[in-house]
């Protein structure tokens, strides 16, 4: 079944936001978005038209409140492994701090993920001086899970550079799986107690069909691209990622945060622009979806709007899938 986008406007104008990373932190809802430049740049597969140079976060009181922006709170400057590209982050609450993982290319222009640190959820972080040892690519995504223990999703192909790290080193000339192989899945990897390491080597997450076979990388509909998000519903954990070239946003359900996750569907239809990134969130007794278009640009890939809409479940679990331009 189809859901219309209930509150399809972008929840700042003022400026340019994308990759929505929701949560409810102290009773509201907090956005960790990247910030959209308004430069006229040219697109290209390696992204470089993504030019980000630092994070605002956003907060609501709750979903039909206005969306307040409270400044800067990290800057590409202040921090010292990083040289350019403050793509989609993400955050979470541990240890009576709040943490900010964010992915940027370091000055050898490899993708990196960092952390920093904040005792309110809107910041300003200070960032650790060094990226977390054993990270690479991009679009870090961390779920604490019931029991305390946290873990970090991550990885997209293309300017995300994923594909270059299949050998477990940076391979300059790591390419896409052939057709009929299997598409090359997310990483996940625990985080340590404090949230500043990995405590083991990021594992390659499986996604399979319904006979447990891998999707494939010439399945483009479903294969795994960037975008990871974790969520649970139920008791079971759901995995939901872009399929980059088909921008769709997609999911599968597994039985542990590591999964195997078995392919279920579509969440959100294409939006306009190339990029399309999502989380969800619950907040009282309804579900989001975030997500960001490039409407309020007029189609620019690299100017795009975070906006957001109530997520529905069927009665088996499964999502309703979500069209964004119905009325
Ligand atoms: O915003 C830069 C990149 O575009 C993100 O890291 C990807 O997920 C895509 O949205």
């Amino acid at each position: 079944m189809t859901e219309p986008a209930k509150a399809s406007q972008p929840l700042v104008t003022h400026i340019y936001t994308a990759d929505p990373s929701a949560h409810v932190f102290e009773g509201r809802i907090y956005i960790y978005p990247s910030h959209d430049l308004d430069r006229d740049n040219a697109s290209n597969d390696n992204g470089d038209q993504y030019d980000m140079e630092d994070y605002h976060v956003l907060s609501m009181e709750h979903a039909e409140a206005p969306c307040t922006d409270h400044g800067q709170a990290l800057h590409v400057n202040d921090v010292p492994w990083a040289s350019k590209q403050m793509w989609a982050p993400d955050a979470a609450y541990k240890n009576d701090t709040y943490y900010l993982f964010f992915p940027a290319r370091d000055h050898d222009g490899i993708f990196r993920i960092g952390v920093a640190t904040s005792a309110s959820p809107a910041g300003p972080f200070k960032a650790e001086p060094n990226y977390i040892p054993g990270s690479f690519s991009i679009d870090p995504a961390v779920l604490v899970d019931e029991d305390n223990r946290a873990y970090m999703y991550f990885g997209g192909l293309w300017g995300g550079q994923l594909e270059k790290w299949q050998t477990g080193e940076y391979d300059p000339e790591g390419a896409e799986p052939a057709k009929g192989q299997p598409a090359y899945g997310p990483r996940v990897a625990e985080l340590s107690e404090d949230m500043l390491t990995f405590i083991e080597n990021p594992q390659e997450i499986a996604i399979v069909d319904d006979a447990g076979n891998p999707i494939t990388a010439d399945d483009e509909d479903r294969r795994y691209f960037e975008g990871p998000w974790m969520h649970r519903y139920n008791g079971k954990y759901y995995l939901s990622y872009s399929t980059g070239t088909t921008h769709k946003i997609v999911y599968a359900i597994g039985d542990n945060p590591k999964g195997p996750f078995v392919f279920q569907g579509t969440i959100l239809e294409p939006v306009l622009g190339w990029t399309t990134h999502h989380s969800i969130v619950q907040f009282q007794d309804k579900w989001y979806l975030f997500y960001h278009d490039s409407s309020l640009s007029g189609g620019a890939d690299n100017k795009r709007s975070v906006k957001m809409t109530e997520l529905t479940y069927n009665e088996d679990g499964t999502i309703r899938t979500i069209q964004p331009y119905a009325v």
